[in-house]
């Protein structure tokens, strides 16, 4: 089997077995200690809470990484004329599906998209056509896994986005450009379960990452993220892409602080 030095890091924490945080990283050898001393902290400073149990796992990829460049993002320079019903909309608009599919997955999101109403670890993946909900465990969802950011494009990621740079937003972008380079996937919802956390994302192919401030009300700790996938797709194929191919960004794209309407006429 051929291997490489790049080493995975995930960071899973918990508190009363109920989920926390949780982060990851690609790296080499040497770098190892550091990453395992910064997640830590990420995980025991998190606004959620103080985790009672920390799971850290480190190890050697087994497949080389795919190299992708980052989405180009967008910002919604005038956000607050509208509501977010009236954003969501449009973006559903925007990527061909059917806004009531869109809005309900939406809603579905923000009150625990789990079967108990709790909030899922992984992501729906949802049929934009149907509004069926693909994913064969729906409380546990599927995970995107195994991807990062080179520490030279992240740099260039934080001169691009400014003082709206957060750690948040790297791993979000870099989460949402893998999963949409996955050929099934047209667009990717994502709401934080940080309850502090308010800014959200649409991602669209073929357009890039739309970063939604006030996606959900301030305090709420519910979330979570939708994958929509169009036509008959291959789920066993797009589950081992997400779960198991390593991804790393080593390019950025562009950057647009715009009007909603010019950004929806953008691609
Ligand atoms: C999460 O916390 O899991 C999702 C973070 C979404 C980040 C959105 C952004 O700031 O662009």
């Amino acid at each position: 089997m051929k291997r490489n030095n790049l080493f995975s890091i995930k960071m899973r924490a918990s508190s009363e077995r109920e989920h926390i945080s949780g982060a990851e990283r690609i790296v080499p050898e040497n770098e190892i200690s550091k990453v395992v001393k910064e997640l830590t902290e990420r995980a025991l400073y998190h606004p959620k809470g103080k985790p009672d149990s920390i799971h850290l796992k480190i190890e050697l990829l087994e497949k080389s990484p795919i190299y992708l460049k980052l989405l180009d993002i967008y910002e919604i320079a005038d956000r607050e004329n509208y509501t977010i019903k009236e954003i969501l909309t449009e973006l559903f608009k925007k990527a061909k599906i059917d806004s009531n599919i869109g809005l309900s997955i939406y809603r579905a999101l923000i009150s625990g998209a789990s079967p108990a109403g709790t909030v899922m670890r992984g992501a729906m993946i949802v049929d934009c056509q149907t509004g069926i909900r693909l994913e064969p465990d729906k409380f546990r969802g599927i995970r995107a896994s195994y991807m990062d950011i080179t520490p030279e494009a992240e740099e260039n990621l934080k001169n691009l986005v400014g003082e709206r740079f957060t750690p948040n937003m790297k791993d979000a972008v870099v989460l949402s450009t893998k999963v949409l380079s996955h050929p099934d996937v047209i667009a990717e919802l994502c709401i934080s379960d940080d309850p502090d956390y308010t800014t959200g994302y649409f991602s669209i192919k073929g357009l890039g990452y739309i970063r939604i401030r006030n996606i959900k009300p301030y305090g709420l700790s519910k979330g979570g993220r939708a994958f929509f996938v169009k036509g008959k797709i291959n789920r066993k194929g797009l589950i081992e892409y997400m779960e198991t191919t390593p991804v790393l960004i080593n390019k950025v794209g562009n950057y647009t602080f715009a009007p909603l309407s010019s950004i929806i006429l953008g691609a």
